[in-house]
């Protein structure tokens, strides 16, 4: 997967239900190592702001054949405008190519309804 620039407002939709997640604001800018602060938008297939979504976020970095993530804890909250969402202290523990997959889960915490992937190159801080 070719890397994304990032812009604010940069978005992708999701392959099952055509889930859109737009990064309305990502801190810093462009995404870098160490800690990083992001603000989503989700919207459903109608455009319709998708309220009290179960968001995971799963950080992805490739070595050859192996991976690695960041096992750092960081915090995914909704915000007061419908749709909106905030990432707070999402960790990247290396500068380079990450995967960030933003995965939306059924009511149950776990099954996985859909989810996009962002590819950045996170930039050396
Ligand atoms: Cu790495």
């Amino acid at each position: 997967m070719a890397p994304d620039i990032y812009r604010p407002g940069i978005d992708k939709v999701g392959a099952k239900t055509g889930v859109r997640v737009a990064i309305l604001e990502a801190v810093p800018a462009p995404p870098s190592e160490e800690d990083n602060a992001w603000r989503l938008l989700v919207t459903d297939a109608n455009g319709e702001p998708v309220n009290d979504a179960k968001i995971v976020v799963i950080r992805t970095m490739k070595h050859g054949d192996s991976t690695h993530g960041d096992p750092r804890p960081m915090q995914v909250s909704p915000l007061s405008t419908p749709g909106e969402y905030q990432i707070e202290e999402m960790w990247l523990n290396m500068p380079g190519l990450w995967k960030i997959t933003i995965e939306l889960r059924a009511e149950d915490g776990q099954t996985a309804v859909d989810s996009v992937d962002f590819s950045f190159c996170a930039v050396d801080r």
